[in-house]
C-alpha cells in the first residue's frame, strides 16, 4: 500500500451562522490549510448546523458563499481536499437519523452545549439544538473519519460520536471507525474583545465584539482600540487577573510567534495604546493577503459553484457507500 492510501482522514466543519471571526481563523481555519499535506481531508460549511439557530434565510446563503471563498482564500486547495456544503451531501441527514435511533434521551440532555444554546435562545429551544450531537456523529462516521480537529467545547459531542458508533458496531456488525479528537499545536481560544469572559463569536450581536476576517484596516484597528482591557496600564500575561489583555497578547503571538515574556518586554512601559496598535497592525497585515483572494473568488460564482459541484460528488461518493452498509445492516428493504 502506498503512503498516500495510508493516510488518515480528517473531517471538520463550520457553520455559515455568520462572517468568519479572528477567533475562527486561529481556532480552526489557519489550522486546516496547513494539515492537507498530513492528511486526506474533507472540509465542510455546516449549514445544516446552522439552522440549530434561527437565521434569515438570504443572509445565509451569503455567508455559505462567504464561507466557501475564504476558506479557499485561506488556503484549502479542493484539488487537493474536499471542500464541500453539508446540505449538498444528503447522505449527512439520512445516517443522522439511523444515528438519531440509536441514541439515549439521557446522553443527548447531558450535552452541555445543548443546556447552554437552550440558555441563550430561550424562545428557540428546537429538536434540532437537541439532537445536533446525532448529525455531528452522522457527519463524521458517514466518512469513517479517524480525526476530528475539535475545540474544547467540542470533546463531549466527539465522545458522544465514539459511543454511538461503539453502540452500533455491537448491536450489527463492525462498522464505524472510532475517531479521535485531533489537537492542533495552536488551540489557541480566542476570547471577545468586548468581554473577554466569553468567546469570540461570529453570531454575537455586539460587532465590537469580534474581528472580521474580511474587516477592513481602519476597522480592525478601531476595534482593538475598544477592546476592553483593565486599568494596571502594563502589558502582562494573566490569564485569571487580566483576561482582557491576556487575550490581546495570545492573538499577538499567533501572528509574531514572539512568546509572552519577548512581549511583556517589548511593551515594558508603553501603554495600552501602543500594544493594541501592534496587534491591530499585526492582524490587518497578516489578513489583507487572504482578504485580496477572498474577493477574487466572492467576484467568480461560477469557479465557486464547480468546486462546491465537485465536492459534494466526491463526498458523496464516499458517504453514499456508508449510508446503503448501514441501511441493509439495520434492516432497511433495498431492492
Ligand atoms: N473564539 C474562538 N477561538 C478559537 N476557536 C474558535 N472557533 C470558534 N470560535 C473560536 C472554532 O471555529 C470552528 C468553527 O466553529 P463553528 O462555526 O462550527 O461554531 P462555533 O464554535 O460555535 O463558532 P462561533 O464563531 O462561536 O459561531 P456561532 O456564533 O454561530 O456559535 C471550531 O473549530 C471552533 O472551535
Amino acid at each position: 500500500m502506498s503512503s498516500e492510501d495510508m493516510k488518515k482522514r480528517i473531517l471538520s466543519g463550520i457553520q455559515p451562522s455568520g462572517s468568519f471571526t479572528l477567533g475562527n481563523y486561529i481556532g480552526a481555519i489557519r489550522n486546516w490549510a496547513a494539515l492537507q499535506d498530513q492528511f486526506d481531508c474533507l472540509y465542510m460549511v455546516a449549514d445544516l448546523h446552522a439552522l440549530t439557530v434561527r437565521q434569515v434565510p438570504a443572509q445565509l446563503r451569503a455567508h455559505t458563499c462567504e464561507a466557501v471563498s475564504m476558506l479557499l482564500a485561506a488556503g484549502i486547495d479542493p484539488k487537493q481536499s474536499i471542500l464541500f456544503v453539508q446540505s449538498h451531501v444528503p447522505a449527512h441527514t439520512q445516517l443522522n437519523w439511523i444515528l438519531c435511533c440509536n441514541c439515549q434521551f439521557g446522553e443527548l440532555s447531558r450535552m452541555t452545549q445543548f443546556k447552554d444554546k437552550s440558555l441563550s435562545h430561550p424562545d428557540n429551544v428546537n429538536g434540532g439544538l437537541f439532537t445536533y450531537p446525532a448529525l455531528m456523529a452522522a457527519d463524521i462516521l458517514v466518512y469513517n473519519a479517524d480525526l476530528v480537529p475539535v475545540g474544547q467545547d467540542q470533546t463531549q459531542h466527539l465522545e458522544l460520536a465514539r459511543t454511538v458508533a461503539n453502540r452500533f458496531n455491537n448491536l450489527y456488525s463492525p462498522t464505524f471507525h472510532l475517531p479521535e479528537g485531533y489537537i492542533t499545536k495552536e488551540g489557541a481560544k480566542i476570547m471577545s474583545l468586548a468581554d473577554p469572559s466569553k468567546k469570540m463569536s461570529k453570531s454575537d450581536p455586539n460587532v465590537n465584539s469580534f474581528v472580521l476576517m474580511n474587516d477592513d484596516k481602519d476597522t480592525i484597528i478601531r476595534k482593538f482600540k475598544r477592546a476592553v482591557t483593565d486599568s494596571e496600564g502594563t502589558v502582562r500575561y494573566d490569564v485569571e487577573n487580566k483576561a482582557g489583555i491576556s487575550n490581546l497578547m495570545s492573538i499577538y503571538h499567533v501572528f509574531t510567534g514572539k512568546d509572552m515574556s519577548e512581549i511583556e518586554n517589548e511593551f515594558s512601559g508603553r501603554g495600552y495604546a501602543d500594544f493594541k496598535a501592534a496587534v491591530g497592525e499585526v492582524v490587518s497585515d497578516a489578513l489583507a493577503p487572504i482578504q485580496g483572494e477572498y474577493t477574487k473568488y466572492m467576484n467568480d460564482k461560477a469557479y465557486l459553484n464547480e468546486v462546491l459541484k465537485d465536492g459534494a460528488e466526491k463526498a458523496s461518493r464516499i458517504a453514499d457507500r456508508m449510508v446503503s452498509k448501514v441501511y441493509k445492516k439495520v434492516g432497511l428493504y433495498q431492492m
